[in-house]
């Protein structure tokens, strides 16, 4: 078994300790002819007082993962950048969307998509500096990755039934993604790009913030420029909920083309616009500080109804379609509302008997026309529904989906009355006044 590289106990005068022990176990079985070059230059340059050379941060996240999730593990990871950056010039490296689950249209290609494709990337830099895969390749001149760092729990569990924050250098508890070629570099999956190696790789076992990684970053892997971090979403939120977790939030924001096609589609037929609705944005996001309850929304009801594997594994949260349309038509006659927006990835008969179970209401859902599709991709068109479902006077989710969360936060953004946002459908195991989803306030420095 590998050496332990620290376990972090509060004090953090213990963790000062833990990390300066960490630091020799850690870096003893790298080798440093892997990168002399940026080794001895670092050295240089702290001697000389110059800047030190610009470090890369790169990330991925379980494969079977959805967007939204990945969407919160890259707010636990710009904070964690964020940390690097008070020491070092630290930059993050976007990882290429693709060959996501949950993404069916097989007629597509549906890999190394940038993120310019669903966000509006100078918004992302106005928090933290970021940059494309092809930018990273361009700046550093090779498809290389100096350090893969893959993230696993602890194959024991908790010890004493106690959670303590720590971070170990382990055996990897699966096979590793990651195999040497007969060279001793490291060849597996980088999002769809078949050049793209990485000259070292390790597992980690880990249980703790994002924070955890940064004395790893700074101290350990020194000499390596660029670093790898997969399975991130190990890592948990540093302040879940708080200022920093908010500013990454709001820092996300869509890309202009696909808000311009959803407020298209919610002038033409749900006659919602932004200075009727009261809900105007600021080109920049920073000075974006609506007053909650300020935005009025456009006159339509908008749910997410999450089906597919959610419906298949029977959470308890998901209704069946005439439970649903029950819901529906109860917060309608609440709010005097008569059309209802869906967003969806119910199958097309799923939409059509749920439309039969509300005659009485124009029920609306977004089909993309083939172009749209072709350009944006099933992610983008995942957008387009949020957006459309951000911009409703009521809003109601399902509960447990990250989908419906991320509609619930930019709903807040936009200065909706959390009133009007965190309800979810009832199952049909649960009862009728069944919990509705944890309030997190939005939070402004
Ligand atoms: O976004 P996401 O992480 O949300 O994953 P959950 C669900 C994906 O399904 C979305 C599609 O990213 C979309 O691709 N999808 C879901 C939708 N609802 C809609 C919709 O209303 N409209 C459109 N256009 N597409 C978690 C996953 O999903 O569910 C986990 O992240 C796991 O990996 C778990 O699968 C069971 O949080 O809902």
């Amino acid at each position: 078994m590998a050496a332990p590289i620290r376990s972090i106990i509060f004090p953090s005068v213990l963790l000062f300790l833990y990390i300066s022990v960490g630091i020799g176990a850690f870096n003893s079985d790298i080798d440093p002819s892997d990168n002399v070059a940026f080794h001895s230059g670092n050295q240089q340059n702290v001697q000389f007082g110059a800047a030190k050379p610009r470090r890369f941060l790169l990330y991925d996240v379980n494969h079977g993962e959805g967007f939204n999730l990945r969407r919160d593990v890259y707010m636990r990871i710009a904070n964690l950048l964020r940390r690097l950056r008070q020491d070092e010039d630290w930059v993050l490296v976007l990882p290429p969307w693709g060959g996501l689950y949950h993404w069916k249209t097989r007629s597509l290609e549906q890999i190394r998509i940038p993120w310019s494709t669903f966000f509006n990337v100078e918004s992302l830099n106005r928090f933290i500096p970021v940059i494309e895969f092809d930018e990273f390749v361009k700046e550093s001149g090779q498809a290389v990755i100096d350090q893969i760092l893959y993230l696993q729990g602890y194959k024991e569990g908790w010890t004493n039934g106690k959670w303590e924050e720590k971070i170990d250098e382990r055996e990897c508890i699966d096979p590793p993604s990651y195999q040497p070629d007969g060279k001793g570099l490291y060849r597996g999956w980088f999002w769809g790009y078949s050049d793209v190696y990485a000259k070292a790789f390790k597992c980690l076992s880990v249980q703790g913030m994002a924070g955890i990684m940064a004395p790893i970053l700074l101290h350990n892997v020194t000499t390596r420029r660029s670093v790898f971090i997969d399975r991130a979403e190990e890592m948990l939120h540093d302040y879940y909920g708080q200022v920093d977790y908010w500013n990454a939030r709001r820092s996300m924001r869509f890309a202009k083309h696909l808000r311009d096609i959803g407020d298209e589609f919610r002038a033409n037929s749900l006659e919602s616009t932004d200075e009727k609705d009261k809900t105007q944005t600021t080109e920049d996001w920073r000075e974006m500080k609506p007053k909650p309850g300020s935005a009025l929304g456009g006159p339509y009801l908008a749910v997410h109804l999450r089906r597919e594997d959610y419906a298949r594994s029977k959470r308890k949260e998901v209704a069946t379609l005439p439970r649903a349309a029950e819901q529906i038509k109860a917060a309608l006659i609440k709010y005097d509302l008569r059309k209802v927006f869906v967003a969806t990835d119910a199958p097309k008969h799923e939409i059509k008997e749920l439309k039969k179970l509300l005659p009485d209401y124009k029920v609306y859902n977004y089909v993309p026309p083939k172009g749209i599709l072709e350009n944006f991709k099933d992610g983008g068109v995942a957008i387009i529904d949020q957006w459309i479902c951000a911009h409703a006077r009521y809003f109601m989710g399902t509960g447990g989906s990250t989908f419906s969360f991320r509609i619930q936060e930019e709903r807040q953004i936009l200065g909706f009355d959390t009133k009007m946002t965190y309800n979810r459908f009832c199952g049909d195991t649960e009862p009728e006044d069944c919990e509705q989803p944890s309030v997190w306030k939005i939070v402004y420095d």
